[in-house]
């Protein structure tokens, strides 16, 4: 039964059909499947499976942007779910969370923002195409632990540097960086100097409460 919908949530993404994602996230939700196991092993192995066919060239790039909204809409039903397990408690930290200048991939970082939501920490969203002396200057107006970096493309990483960079020169020394998305690595990380890294959104949740931890010694 559940693999039947997680299956569902997998084909409503790879045929970008966004009515039947929405309905099949509202089963995985009545079937009790975890809301975050329906986005990575349903819409995710579906936005996943395009995206191969895509870089291999077998689908064009409308078929990447359908099977995207599919995936943004499934989750737009899972998100709140997540959210709604958040227990009352003290704030974790605060986060400024954003994709880099001349990316416009939303979906991880989403997810990475639902997951510290949901464990105590409060996140301003910037959105994506975010220059990096904009994430500089959010973090000091609302007073931020964390800066969030999403990058999902080869080309748009270089700009994650520039982020460090930037914290660096507005002498927020004690802001840390973390940062993230598929092309990105541990090793990526400690050559630009962030301060973390995580390949999914539980990692991030840990990586935050970490930096978090280090921040008070
Ligand atoms: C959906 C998608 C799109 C959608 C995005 C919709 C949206 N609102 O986000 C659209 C259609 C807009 C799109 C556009 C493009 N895309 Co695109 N896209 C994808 C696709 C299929 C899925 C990305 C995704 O959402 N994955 C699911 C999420 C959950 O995974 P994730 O982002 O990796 O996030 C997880 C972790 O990385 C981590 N994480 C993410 N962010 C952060 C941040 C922090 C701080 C931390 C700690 C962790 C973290 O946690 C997340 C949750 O587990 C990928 C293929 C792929 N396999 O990645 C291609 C892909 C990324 N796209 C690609 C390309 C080439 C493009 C375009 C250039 C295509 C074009 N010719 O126009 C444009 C770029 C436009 C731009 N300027 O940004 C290439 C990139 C190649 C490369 N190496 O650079 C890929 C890999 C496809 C491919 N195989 O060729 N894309």
């Amino acid at each position: 039964m559940s693999s039947e919908i997680l299956e569902e949530l997998r084909n409503a993404v790879v045929e970008g059909d966004s009515e039947r994602a929405r309905e099949a996230a509202q089963k995985a939700i009545d079937a009790n499947i975890p809301p975050l196991d329906a986005i990575s092993k349903g819409l995710g192995a579906g936005v996943k499976e395009i995206g191969d066919k895509f870089g291999a060239g077998e689908v064009f790039l409308v078929e990447l942007i359908v099977a995207g909204k599919a995936m943004k809409d499934g989750m737009s039903v899972l998100l709140p779910v997540i959210q709604a397990a958040k227990t009352k408690m003290e704030s974790a930290g605060k986060v400024v969370m954003g994709t880099v200048e001349g990316d416009i991939h939303s979906i991880g970082k989403d997810i990475v923002s639902t997951l510290l939501e949901a464990n105590g920490f409060e996140v301003i969203n910037m959105g994506e195409d975010v220059p990096a002396k904009v994430f500089a200057e959010a973090a000091k107006e609302h007073k931020a632990d964390i800066i969030g970096v999403s990058a999902l493309l080869t080309s748009s990483m270089p700009k994650q540097r520039e982020v460090v960079q930037a914290v660096e020169d507005a002498g927020l020394v004690n802001v840390k960086v973390m940062i993230g998305g598929a092309p990105t690595t541990k090793e990526w990380a400690e050559k630009i100097g962030a301060d973390g890294w995580a390949g999914d959104a539980i990692t991030a949740a840990k990586t935050a409460k970490e930096l978090m931890a280090a921040k008070r010694t």
